[in-house]
């Protein structure tokens, strides 16, 4: 609990109606999607205005108050938890749609902006925001720059970053800036912007976002193909990419559709099934591309790499193909998953998924192993699930074991341990597979410089 005189300070800043220090409040606003760690924070704040944050940084770093902010809590590396009597500032209140440039095509918005809002507000204007996740109904924009969120488009519109045209966040000591303002070409020396991008809170807060809109597609086909093996699926994504415009390239494994069929109510597309699936989406504006994936379908088929293929005949369809993927992550929770987030270079998959396997085969003889991802970004999320009655604290000892050969196999592969949910808490033991101690030592040295009280997220990515 925090004494009086801070919480008397806090009311003068953002008044008594928006300090929240009910228990059901501190638990709410204190955790992210993970089930990990216990929320304790001591209090939360949900600031209306820009200098309403700028009032709260200052009164932390006067009494040495750790801060947590928070989006729409949907992170899976505990960025996002307070477990240690921080100061939660929920961006929820930093809404609003503040400026809109057809010209331009940029969208100003609050941090706390809905993305699934935003992508509305873009379609309203006849643009299109292109990054997309199963978790836009619910997660902020500030957060999802904060974590640099892939999500389901990647292969053909990269990550959040590449959508960020300008900042105004507040730092850990207290200044407020704006960061790029928007401009499409800016070279005057180090963009602070592309810093605050992924860096999970630990520099300050990001309180105001400029992304940049674009025409939206041409209309799309989704096709999901039945793979026999698992190395396989990169033979067909070479073949697919070479001859179609791709926005997706996903996969998922035969026990995660069997899971998202039993527990979300889907009808499985298939009438034999296969051990993997391949989901990709492409711009089909005419029938030449349609009769383009069928010719591919029918080469892969030859080559024995595909067993059978659904292909969309309308949205609907397409939104359903879709929900078999973007379902998984969801329907998986009940099994309290060990979630593995990794990537490698593309071009590495194809031996990297054959050591890979080797490895989860050996290390978790007795676990049920769910492969999904998006494999065409060389990004796979290997969800390990925990047996019924098998102590949690049991499990999560054997997977942590594993998680430091999975290291170092991607260290062996130049690949990243956490390729899109961030480090936070979760990953921050492994970061060192992926990053060198010089670029580590790097990192807090530049955390010092925006935030020399080390008041901001602490113990977030590194300690
Ligand atoms: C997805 O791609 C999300 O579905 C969640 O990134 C992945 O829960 C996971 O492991
Ligand atoms: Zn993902």
């Amino acid at each position: 609990m925090l004494p009086d005189h801070i919480l008397n300070q806090l009311v003068s800043i953002v008044g008594e109606s928006r300090l929240l220090l009910d228990a059901d409040d501190l638990q709410h606003f204190g955790i992210d999607r993970t089930t990990e760690w216990q929320a304790a924070p001591s209090a939360v704040v949900l600031p209306e205005t820009v200098q309403e944050v700028q009032s709260i940084v200052r009164l932390a770093n006067q009494h040495n108050l750790a801060i947590v902010p928070s989006g729409g809590r949907t992170g899976l590396s505990g960025g996002a938890v307070a477990t240690d009597g921080e100061l939660v500032v929920a961006l929820d209140r930093l809404n609003k749609i503040i400026d809109f440039n057809p010209l331009d095509r940029s969208l100003t918005v609050g941090a706390g902006t809905i993305t699934a809002q935003l992508q509305q507000f873009a379609e309203q204007q006849g643009l299109f925001y292109p990054v997309d996740f199963a978790s836009s109904g619910s997660s902020q924009i500030g957060g999802n720059i904060a974590t640099n969120a892939g999500g389901i488009k990647v292969i053909k519109y990269g990550m959040t970053r590449n959508w960020v045209i300008g900042l105004k966040v507040v730092t850990g000591t207290g200044e407020i800036l704006e960061l790029n303002k928007g401009l499409a070409k800016n070279n005057t020396g180090y963009d602070l912007r592309h810093l605050f991008i992924g860096s999970e809170g630990t520099l300050g807060l990001i309180c105001e976002a400029t992304v940049q809109l674009i025409q939206p597609p041409p209309e799309s086909t989704v096709m999901v193909l039945g793979v026999n093996d698992f190395a396989t699926i990169m033979d067909v994504l070479k073949c697919f990419s070479s001859g179609l415009d791709l926005s997706a390239f996903e996969f998922f494994s035969q026990s995660a559709l069997e899971k998202v069929v039993a527990y979300r109510g889907h009808a499985t597309p298939f009438q034999t099934s296969a051990p993997f699936y391949a989901l990709l989406e492409f711009a089909s504006a005419d029938q030449g591309a349609i009769d383009q994936a069928m010719q591919l379908f029918e080469h892969c088929t030859e080559q024995g790499w595909v067993l059978d293929a659904v292909i969309s005949q309308s949205l609907t369809q397409a939104k359903n193909l879709w929900k078999l993927r973007e379902d998984i992550s969801e329907t998986l929770w009940q099994w309290q998953p060990y979630k593995n987030d990794i990537s490698v270079r593309v071009s590495r998959m194809p031996d990297f998924i054959r050591e890979v396997d080797q490895l989860v085969a050996q290390s978790y003889p007795d676990f049920e192993v769910v492969w999904y991802g998006h494999i065409g970004d060389g990004n796979l999320h290997l969800n390990i699930l925990k047996p019924e009655g098998f102590p949690v604290d049991q499990f999560h000892a054997n997977c942590v074991n594993v998680s430091a050969e999975m290291g170092q196999l991607l260290a062996d592969y130049e690949g990243s341990v956490s390729a899109e949910h961030g480090v936070g808490l979760l990953k921050k033991e492994y970061l060192h597979y992926s990053r060198s101690a010089a670029e580590i030592d790097m990192m807090r040295s530049i955390k010092r410089v925006f935030d020399p009280n080390h008041i901001m997220n602490p113990g977030k990515v590194f300690d």
